[in-house]
């Protein structure tokens, strides 16, 4: 196990397209299994490999107040959505920026886990607004990309200079 560095806004890497993977192997539970390390240490409710500089489409998600309650998506597909909610969302990309965003009030979401088996799931709520901010991730999306062009401009501005004093 072990804790991975996570890339920040606005890392070119964060744009990439995260590639499918082929089998869930032992590499790749190695990588859950990092990741989910990662993200409780951050601490966060969700990570997406790209966050991490691994372009694979695979995700960890645990929004459980006790974080002993770990989801695992590898080659996630949103397969239904539904309603519109605004919820205020951070990133572990996008440190101590916290913005509204309006997604899907609810969907259902067909994954691989951690033992390659395929599964569906509907969420709603946090986990809806989780899963589908990591899916964006795999796409070299941000939640910033949903606020206006200045917003964004800001918060680069804050994240160079918050870069600069901190690391
Ligand atoms: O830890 C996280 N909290 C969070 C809060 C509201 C909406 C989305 C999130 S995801 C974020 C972790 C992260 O950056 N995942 O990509
Ligand atoms: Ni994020």
């Amino acid at each position: 196990m072990a804790i991975l560095p996570i890339l920040h806004f606005p890392d070119p890497r964060l744009r990439n397209q995260a590639q499918p993977v082929a089998k869930v192997d032992d590499e790749t539970r190695a990588l859950l299994d990092d990741m989910l390390e990662t993200m409780y240490a951050a601490p966060g409710i969700g990570l997406a490999a790209p966050q991490v500089n691994v372009a694979k489409r695979v995700i960890v998600i645990d929004i459980s107040e006790e974080r002993n309650d770990p989801h695992y998506f590898v080659n996630p597909e949103i397969l239904t959505q539904r309603g519109n909610e605004v919820f205020e969302e951070g990133c572990l990309s996008v440190p101590n920026i916290y913005e509204n965003v309006e997604r899907a009030a609810w969907v259902r979401v067909q994954a691989l886990g951690r033992d390659g088996q395929p599964y569906e799931l509907e969420a709603d709520g946090l986990l809806a607004v989780c899963i589908q901010h990591e899916i964006d991730h795999l796409e070299g999306k941000l939640f910033v990309d949903y606020l206006s062009e200045l917003k964004r401009g800001r918060i680069r501005k804050k994240m160079e200079k918050w870069r600069r004093h901190t690391l």
